[in-house]
């Protein structure tokens, strides 16, 4: 069964190649002929790893290629899932089943909507990775995927192909834990980093900032029917905050980028849900405000 990769960038790569590299058929999708014409110039998709380059020749297609798609690795970030589905969705084989790889919230409805009869597969990463240059991955932090179906607890059949690939990897009926937990973290830590342009370890001289934040995250949290999730945030914050001290937030480096962030589904997504729950979280909802208004003085999208 063929592997589609749908996004050539950090995650897409790195899954392409380790799945590549195991001998496995994959095929990746890109986004138009200028970016097909570029991939074949490159001459494939190059992973970094320890220091060391390899390329791998992955074959690469567009989306209106006519060939069935079983399995889809939906590799873009989180605002592009939606269009990016809506592309491929004539070519999906009954039955298929796609990976979701966003982060945050949100967008895994819009994609389960759009495609009723599929089975859509949630994944929440906390592997690293970026792209020095096109067509290139660096594999700059070792990690976990968790994998899961909140509508179908049963594995899928093909998760000893990630073994083979050296994917790292669990199914867990609890994904949807996992993926709100990952959420509040982000929501605790992202935005602040960008407010105080601080590594994450700056965030050690906020603890008053960060502890308010965590507790509404929490009592979010359990209003959402998420209690696992609230368990002991805040000291998992701040272990992360002291475990990254060095690192910049992955929304810290959008912004510095000039880069649009998954705002809408982080911390968007977390007010939201507070509101539709009737809860008053003045800090979360103060959070926000201040976000969206230094995106805006930067000319960046606030959604
Ligand atoms: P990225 O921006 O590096 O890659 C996304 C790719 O998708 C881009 O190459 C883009 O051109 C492509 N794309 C978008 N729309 C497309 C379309 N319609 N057709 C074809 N290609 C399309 O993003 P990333 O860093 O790989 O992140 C993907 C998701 O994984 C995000 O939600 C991110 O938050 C999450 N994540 C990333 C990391 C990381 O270390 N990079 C870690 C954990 C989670
Ligand atoms: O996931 C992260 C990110 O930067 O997006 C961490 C390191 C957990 C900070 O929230």
């Amino acid at each position: 069964m063929t592997w589609h990769v749908l996004g050539a960038g950090s995650l897409g790569s790195l899954w392409a190649t380790r799945l590549a590299r195991a001998g496995l058929p994959v095929r990746l999708i890109l986004r138009n002929p200028q970016r097909l014409a570029a991939y074949r110039q490159a001459g494939g998709l190059t992973l970094i790893e320890a220091g060391q380059a390899r390329q791998y020749a992955v074959a690469a297609e567009l989306p209106q290629a006519s060939t069935p798609i079983h399995r889809l690795l939906l590799a873009c970030k989180a605002y592009d899932a939606q269009d990016a589905v809506a592309g491929i969705a004539g070519r999906l084989a009954p039955g298929a089943e796609l990976l979701l790889l966003q982060n945050g919230l949100g967008s895994q409805d819009e994609v389960a909507q759009a495609l009723p009869g599929q089975r859509c597969l949630l994944v929440s990463s906390t592997e690293g990775a970026f792209r020095p240059a096109e067509f290139q991955v660096v594999f700059a932090g070792n990690g976990q995927n968790w994998l899961g179906d909140p509508s179908d607890p049963r594995p899928p059949t093909w998760l000893d192909e990630l073994q083979r690939a050296g994917i790292p990897h669990q199914w867990t009926p609890d994904i949807l834990t996992r993926l709100w937990r990952k959420l509040a973290l982000n929501c605790a830590i992202n935005p602040l980093t960008v407010l105080h342009d601080c590594r994450n370890g700056g965030l050690a001289e906020h603890p008053a900032e960060v502890a308010t934040l965590c507790a509404e995250l929490g009592e979010l949290l359990q209003r959402c029917g998420q209690p696992a999730a609230a368990d002991n945030l805040h000291e998992e914050v701040q272990r992360v905050i002291h475990a990254t001290a060095a690192n910049y937030s992955s929304m810290h480096q959008d912004v510095a980028l000039g880069r649009r962030t998954e705002i809408s589904y982080l911390l968007g997504y977390a007010c939201a849900a507070a509101q539709r729950h009737q809860l008053h979280l003045p800090h979360l909802l103060q959070l926000q405000q201040r976000l969206l208004g230094h995106l805006q003085a930067r000319g960046l999208p606030v959604n």
